[in-house]
């Protein structure tokens, strides 16, 4: 960081602060992780200087060569750590990946049947705030009461509304999905089927959760959260979808592939390859499991019936208090959450009924079973006394303490 903090200090301050959250916090946003040094090497490497519009191969700018063979690197490693028969690695994060899947199958005005947001569903999967939801129709499916997917309603809507497409993979929804049921659905309407597996890659890579890959046509993710490799995005499909999904990234949607994140993917594909990853997602399962089970016993209530994956969603209001109180009284305390809806929410987005957590970077860090026990009575202390700035501060002090027993980024200087 030496040039940085030379030619602009006041970026170079930003983010050595940054550093010093990101060490003394507890990290518990579902969708965040901490990816390796040399990750962050590849990513602020030189390849962030090349274009290559095209696909390894067939490129329209020359000078590739090395390009090549890092996504070819990456496509390949993809393709092996999924069981993938095609990978495009290009798409820039998880809504431009959703984005070119859609406009590879479909065309506009076609119908997809996809998972209400509030019962944990995405922004992508045709919320009407979206431009999307303006190309294609989309139609909803929830949860049961008892907080699994209501699989008999999205048969029936299948029929109802014979979409060209049925849609599952959520971002906040914690529970395994039954991927042969809904392939099956489709089938019986003659629809494409879609997985967006952004929250749970790194558990699905691992083998610690169902793989929709063999049975689906398309697989959409990111690869910056369980996964833990850069922000970005990418798509997996069967060979017949290969060149329908190249065209919708590029030309359809984008120009020059991001070739320094790419490089970064490889890299952590290569680190999701490795034994001990298993490990790692193993060890993220239980983490959340053992929160689940302290936070049950201190009466929070939480959604869907619990925990199959790394994230726990809470109807905070069953303690008296709102998401953004709740999610502000944690950020005092040094625990970062995010506000979120709640199966029909009856409160509004940017102060819903839940709070949404996960242990993906914590277990990182290598917290296990017993840091759990102490996060969820840290968590109960400050949602409790959510207004006591003193508790606040202690329990800040106290998690400081906790997280200087995990370091993280020794390699960089502060
Ligand atoms: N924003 C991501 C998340 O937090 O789940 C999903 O896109």
């Amino acid at each position: 960081m030496s040039y940085l903090s030379t030619f602009d200090p006041e970026i170079s301050e930003a983010l050595k602060a940054e550093l010093t959250r990101q060490r003394e916090g507890l990290e518990m946003i579902p969708s965040e992780n901490f990816v390796s040094a040399a990750v962050l090497e590849a990513l602020g490497s030189i390849a962030t200087n090349k274009y290559a519009e095209g696909v390894p191969g067939k490129r329209y700018y020359g000078g590739c060569q090395e390009i090549d063979k890092i996504e070819d690197l990456a496509i390949a490693r993809a393709k092996q750590l999924f069981g993938a028969e095609h990978v495009n690695v290009q798409p820039l994060s998880g809504a431009p990946a959703n984005l070119a899947a859609y406009s590879a199958l479909l065309s506009p005005g076609d119908t997809i049947l996809g998972m209400d947001l509030s019962h944990g569903g995405h922004l992508t999967h045709g919320h009407p705030v979206t431009f999307m939801s303006h190309i294609w129709q989309f139609i909803r499916y929830k949860t049961t009461p008892d907080g699994l997917i209501d699989y008999d309603q999205m048969a029936a809507l299948a029929n109802e509304h014979k979409p060209k497409l049925i849609l599952v993979g959520y971002s906040a929804y914690s529970r395994e999905i039954d991927y042969a049921r809904v392939k099956e659905i489709a089938q019986s309407v003659g629809a494409y089927t879609m997985a967006d597996i952004a929250h749970i890659a790194g558990l699905i890579a691992a083998g610690e959760m169902n793989n929709p890959v063999s049975h689906f046509d398309l697989v959409t993710t990111t690869t910056h959260k369980t996964l833990r490799g850069p922000r970005g995005g990418m798509i997996l499909c069967k060979k017949e979808h290969k060149k329908a999904v190249d065209k919708a990234v590029f030309p359809g949607l984008q120009g020059g592939p991001h070739e320094n994140v790419i490089a970064a993917k490889a890299v952590a594909f290569m680190e999701a390859l490795q034994p001990d990853f298993k490990n790692y997602a193993r060890q993220i399962k239980a983490n959340a499991k053992m929160l689940e089970e302290e936070l049950r016993k201190r009466d929070f209530r939480l959604m869907f019936g619990g925990t199959d994956n790394h994230l726990l969603l809470i109807d905070i209001t069953a303690k008296g208090t709102t998401g953004a109180q709740a999610e502000k009284a944690l950020d005092l305390a040094g625990i970062t959450v995010n506000k979120n809806a709640i199966p029909d929410d009856p409160r509004p987005p940017l102060d819903p009924s839940g709070i949404r957590l996960g242990t993906p970077a914590l277990t990182t860090r290598g917290m296990k079973e017993e840091e759990m026990r102490q996060i969820a009575d840290w968590i109960d202390r400050a949602i409790t006394h959510n207004s006591d700035e003193k508790m606040l501060v202690s329990i800040k002090e106290e998690v400081r303490s906790l997280t200087q027993q995990f370091p993280l980024y020794t390699e960089l200087s502060s």
